[in-house]
């Protein structure tokens, strides 16, 4: 189903080597400029100039390239290759072949206005068995991907691990292992040393509950287990040791003024309507969904209710773990797709989650529902909770059934709506001071969306995988206007 072109080819295909060519015209500037609304009446609609408007991509989603210049296996590897596990057994063999036509991408993010671009280092390009010797041709895939970007007046934003872990670790115990979170502490340490000199945002993981859930517990990721609620916890406190012993190696390899976060997918807890008791309950809520993810990362403790709901299951843990945890961060990046409505409630944690009724409207992915108020509740209560004085929004988008017009277009309307009604949320939470400082959209590209394959579509930009041909959307066109206008058109 899908094949390699060669850089000639592919610049056939999207008509010739000019940046602009990869635009419809009517995504062009000059287009857009004629369709522009009087910027004035609506100055108190507009993000701060300073606002870093970027995307989100994954190693694995988008390199390819699975067996250039010495990278070893990871878990996604055995994972996508195991008939049943994956949508049509997709697997991220060749993907966006970003590996080869990065350069191409990074004119397209140009064309965009894009001002930041977040990538993840597959751990396995650096370390093929996940410690041991470096794979110095790994790193120079990076620091070549960094130039580019940085020539193109780009700000690389540096993930060091979204899920592609090495099989070697895996076939150790993986994260259960808690020799795994020191290996990871010596790569992320090693590689964000390395780009140092030219990278200043790193982030340990991306989203924690998800790996960890998906992989461990319903195992419909990689590496597809099944493991009971006592194993899950303990290897969850593991991942969080993790995180922090990643933060203290990052801080101790890089030069000062390194910035150092994580991406996490925080459970947004939203009142069901703002009503003063409602956000009461969505305040202790957050605490209370995200206890041992964000809440134990920002506090350094597992929540009482936590620790009482999991009973003999819950994790060992040692007061230096502990500490070593809550190892403060520069900034908290949040991964923002869908809201839990709350109520405020009687009972001992003070508010109940109310389910989405089968006719909640959602995108094509089905989990996917549609709550546009969680990027407003979500920085503002993380903010207010935990103090926390910067943010990102590391990734919002959504999947889209797009399709191919006529006249050679993708009207992604739904994706648009999508788009705009979030960032109207997001706007206000800004204009409130809510500390947010930037927004990823997930994604540049039409990528390899894990265990549902090439099915689902999150791309502002289409891409054909048996050709490789990049088409904007019209979700690009709206993104490239909303840049350069800096409110939501
Ligand atoms: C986030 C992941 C991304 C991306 C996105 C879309 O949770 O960080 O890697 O995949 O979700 O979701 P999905 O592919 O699960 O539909």
């Amino acid at each position: 189903m899908f094949h390699k072109i060669s850089r000639r080819n592919f610049a056939r295909l999207i008509g010739g080597s000019s940046a602009l060519a990869w635009l419809p015209a009517a995504f062009h500037a000059s287009e857009l400029d004629a369709q522009a609304m009087p910027a004035t009446p609506l100055a108190s609609r507009t993000f701060p100039e300073s606002f870093l408007w970027g995307s989100a991509t994954a190693s694995y989603q988008v390199e390819g390239a699975v067996h250039e210049d010495g990278r070893g296996a990871t878990i996604w590897d055995t994972f996508s290759h195991t008939p049943g596990k994956t949508h049509n057994g997709d697997t991220g063999d060749v993907a966006d072949d970003f590996y080869h036509l990065y350069p191409h991408d990074i004119q397209l993010m140009k064309e965009m206005g894009l001002r930041s671009f977040r990538f993840s280092v597959a751990w396995s390009r650096i370390f093929p068995s996940g410690k041991g010797a470096p794979n110095a041709k790994g790193l120079d895939f990076y620091k070549r991907l960094v130039d580019g970007l940085l020539e193109a007046g780009i700000q690389p934003f540096c993930t060091l691990y979204h899920w592609d872990l090495p099989q070697a670790l895996q076939d150790k115990g993986g994260w259960e292992n808690r020799d795994t979170a020191k290996a990871f502490a010596d790569y992320a340490g090693y590689t964000a040393g390395k780009l140092s000199d030219k990278v200043t945002q790193f982030m340990t993981m991306n989203e924690m509950r998800s790996f960890v859930e998906l992989g461990y517990k319903t195992g419909v990721h990689a590496p597809g287990l099944r493991l009971d609620a006592k194993r899950v916890a303990q290897l969850n406190h593991y991942v969080a040791l993790a995180h922090g012993m990643a933060v203290q190696s990052i801080r101790a390899q890089t030069k000062p003024g390194t910035k150092v976060g994580i991406a996490d997918n925080v459970e947004v807890t939203v009142p069901v309507y703002e009503a003063k008791e409602h956000i009461e309950a969505a305040r202790k809520a957050i605490r209370e969904q995200n206890a041992s993810y964000l809440t134990v990362l920002e506090e350094g403790k597992y929540t009482d209710l936590y620790l009482k709901r999991l009973g003999a299951d819950a994790p060992k843990f040692t007061a230096e773990e502990m500490e070593i945890i809550r190892s403060p961060m520069d900034f908290v990046g949040l991964n923002v797709y869908t809201a839990t409505y709350v109520r405020a409630s009687d009972s001992e944690q003070g508010y109940e989650v109310v389910r989405a009724p089968e006719s909640f409207p959602h995108m094509a992915s089905p989990w996917l529902t549609v709550g546009p108020e969680a990027l407003y509740w979500g920085p503002k209560l993380v903010s207010e909770v935990w103090g926390v004085k910067t943010m990102y929004i590391t990734e919002n988008g959504a999947s889209s059934d797009d399709v191919i017009a006529a006249d050679g277009h993708v009207y992604d309307t739904d994706r648009t709506m999508y788009l705009r009604n979030y960032l109207t949320q997001l706007q206000r939470a800004v204009s409130e001071g809510v500390p947010v400082r930037g927004y990823f959209l997930w994604s540049l590209l039409d990528n390899y969306e894990w265990a549902d394959g090439y099915e689902k579509r999150f791309g502002i930009v289409y891409v054909d995988f048996a050709t490789e041909k990049r088409t904007p959307k019209l979700s690009a066109a709206f993104y490239k206007q909303l840049i350069r206008e800096r409110r939501v058109c």
